[in-house]
């Protein structure tokens, strides 16, 4: 609850203070359409609370030559604009430039910074783009700058139930509060934060966002149908920052909900009904993006049960969108929950592909297969998942996660723009090859299709600092970025960030804060990878919440999360020649990269190799000593962390009640390291009597 002084809600990135250059200026809007109104909205905004002017032309009749503005952002088609942007515009035709819908050209010419734009969202976004650059964005001698989003779609999946589902609450793994859209089976009475979310969210880019979890309970399947209006409800408050809602459904919703007594995918009444519900969504919200489809998953019905194949069931949906425009997004993450642990033949990490790579090409157009970017499930070191390496004629979207399920439950520092950018920047073919961000922008020009983009799973929720951990939001941010240039450099991301949020240039020594926070994130995820689960071999964490160490929490279980640590030795051997095959999954050269005990890079040894305790690495320590020296290295380093953060109360750089929350989650952080140093630590002691080199305390 915040005290009297302070506010209920506090800014994400985006307060009034990251307008102030812009605000103080003399700015002109030309252009109609709604996101050209959201687009001159702001600029009004922003010129009321910093004492600018702002002229928005937005009837082509009213344009008129005006040549005294610090700004103007226009749309191309416009038929006459000062002379700076028209000089822009002549120099843009010359070149055959072609923007796109959501491009932007940015310059600054005679005193004027222009931007425009051939559509509507690419002008918002030239606004943003001018908000972020700040003072910069009015220096002399800008050189012309054209900017694309190079993923075509870039989508936050909300995993919000509407119901308050008994084990995953409001928000399936969620840890920032309750769901800005749904509270206890309803629609909330108050929507009001999703229209500011939608605008931190325009300001990175995105352009579509699904509102419901992908696991549809009984109450969620309803959305298709008779709560539809809830659905448009959300997409109203979207809609004017140019996001496109979209709607995780149920594949048996014909017998949910149409009383069919199939859902088989080639039946014709089953067809018939799902044409007929994606025509009454589009009747009701014309904008609408898609479908996402969780099938066969974690006990999500799907098209198996019909003997059917996931391009049987994805074809349905996608047939029934496609007259409309929209998207399904199909989700890859299909394996046996259900295994039988002592099993050694079944690995979970081999699933997706075995399901999936067979059928590549049999997609349509409109069906995209949505694919985690590792083979596992989000932990904090996996290797790429080979799907993605796989399916070159099929439509496919990468699939990260901003809510920190595994990463610290944004209780703890972990900044991951940099595990994102190694995975998008990861060439599957080897150092000659494409990315996996090439992946998912896709049209390389070779016969690929369009690319289904960056998914990125929310960490968002009604929490007064939106992310619980407020520091958590740079992951926010610096995903939604990535989606729209997965090329940036995750650090400067985190500059962008910091600036957009804390406005450090508004201080006496801007640089303080910048340095501190950068010091307490950039290696963040390294450090919590230091004293979490070992060299790739992942999971370890407490069954079913996923918080604090466990090491053989899963061990047992049926969900095939193994390491199979035993007195000599710890691992998963998944080569070809001893173990379960996965590493024949990857092309040339990982697969004999992967398969071979000197080459496999060290972070990920245990998800490839079984090894003895005593194995050498190639950082040139053994694996038991790596396992201590890292636990005892992390520990310390969050202890550094949380002096750092310390520095910045004693500068009175940030709120007194961001300083305190963040106080808070650092002291948890630390415990919680200490309780994974001690466990990992002592189990691998007791395994395996090596005692530690430096003879420092193990339990
Ligand atoms: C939404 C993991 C998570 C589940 C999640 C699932 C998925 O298993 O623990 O909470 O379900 O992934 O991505 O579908």
């Amino acid at each position: 609850m915040a005290t009297p002084d302070e506010p209920e809600v506090h800014a994400a990135w985006l307060p009034p203070e990251a307008f102030r250059v812009l605000g103080s200026s003399r700015i002109a809007v030309y252009g109609d359409g709604d996101l050209v109104d959201t687009a001159a909205q702001e600029v009004r905004q922003a010129c009321v609370a910093w004492g600018g002017e702002v002229a928005h032309y937005a009837s082509r009749l009213a344009a008129g030559g005006v040549e005294t503005f610090d700004a103007v952002l226009a749309l191309t088609s416009w038929p006459s604009l000062p002379a700076a942007a028209e000089s822009v515009r002549a120099e843009m035709v010359r070149g055959g430039v072609a923007l796109g819908d959501e491009g932007f050209t940015l310059a600054r010419r005679d005193g004027v910074t222009v931007v425009l734009a051939e559509g509507a969202a690419g002008l918002l976004y030239g606004l943003f783009h001018v908000v972020r650059l700040g003072r910069t964005a009015f220096l002399a001698g800008r050189p012309l700058e054209h900017h694309r989003p190079a993923m075509p779609l870039r989508v936050v999946d909300h995993w919000d139930n509407v119901d308050v589902h008994p084990v995953t609450g409001q928000i399936e793994r969620g840890y920032a509060g309750g769901s800005i859209f749904w509270e206890s089976g309803a629609l909330r009475s108050d929507l009001t934060r999703v229209r500011p979310y939608a605008r931190l969210l325009a300001s990175c880019g995105v352009n579509a966002a699904c509102v419901n979890n992908v696991n549809v309970h009984t109450t969620e399947a309803h959305l298709l149908t008779d709560r539809l209006d809830d659905v448009a409800a959300i997409a109203r408050e979207l809609r004017p920052y140019g996001i496109r809602a979209h709607l995780s459904v149920n594949f048996a919703s014909p017998i949910v909900l149409g009383g069919l007594s199939t859902a088989d995918p080639l039946d014709p009444d089953v067809r018939a009904w799902w044409t007929d519900a994606a025509k009454r969504v589009y009747e009701l919200i014309p904008d609408f993006g898609g479908f996402v489809v969780k099938a066969d998953s974690e006990g999500q019905p799907g098209p198996f049960a019909y003997g059917r194949s996931h391009a049987d069931g994805a074809n349905l949906l996608a047939d029934a969108l496609a007259p409309f425009g929209g998207v399904v997004h199909w989700r890859a993450f299909v394996y046996n929950h259900r295994q039988d642990w002592r099993d050694r033949t079944t690995d979970r990490a081999r699933a997706a592909y075995d399901h999936f790579a067979p059928l590549d090409g049999s997609f349509r157009d409109n069906a995209i297969l949505q694919v985690k970017y590792g083979p596992m499930d989000f932990q904090t070191r996996e290797p790429v998942s080979p799907v993605i390496a796989a399916m070159p004629a099929t439509r496919l979207a990468v699939e990260i996660q901003a809510t920190q399920e595994y990463t610290g439950q944004q209780k703890h520092v972990c900044y991951l723009g940099p595990m994102w950018s190694e995975v998008l920047g990861f060439q599957p073919w080897g150092p000659a090859g494409r990315t996996v961000a090439d992946v998912a922008q896709g049209g390389s020009g070779q016969g690929e299709p369009v690319g289904g983009g960056l998914v990125v799973v929310s960490n968002i929720g009604d929490d007064r600092f939106w992310t619980g951990h407020p520091l958590a939001q740079a992951n926010l941010y610096a995903a939604t970025r990535l989606a729209w240039d997965p090329w940036l450099d995750p650090a400067a991301i985190l500059d962008e960030w910091i600036d957009l949020t804390f406005t450090p240039a508004e201080t006496a020594d801007p640089d303080v804060l910048r340095r501190t926070l950068h010091a307490m994130m950039d290696e963040s995820w390294r450090i919590y990878e230091r004293y979490t689960a070992p060299l790739g071999v992942g999971f370890m964490v407490r069954p079913h919440h996923h918080y604090g160490p466990d090491v053989d929490g899963y061990e047992y279980t049926p969900w095939g999360t193994y390491h199979f640590a035993d007195r000599d030795g710890v691992g998963v051997d998944r080569t070809r020649a001893t173990g379960t095959g996965f590493t024949g999954q990857y092309p040339a050269p990982w697969a004999d990269v992967y398969e071979s005990l000197d080459q496999c890079p060290d972070e990920l040894l245990l998800f490839f190799h079984h090894v003895p305790y005593g194995h050498t690495l190639r950082c040139g320590s053994t694996v038991v000593q790596h396992i201590y020296d890292t636990h005892f290295a992390g520990v310390d380093e969050v202890l550094e962390t949380r002096a750092l953060w310390q520095r910045i109360e004693d500068a009175d750089l940030v709120a007194p009640d961001l300083y305190t929350r963040v106080r808070e989650l650092l002291d948890e952080q630390v415990r919680c390291a200490e309780e994974w140093r001690d466990q990992i630590n002592a189990y691998f002691f007791r395994k395996s009597g090596v005692p530690d080199a430096h003879g420092r305390q193990i339990f």
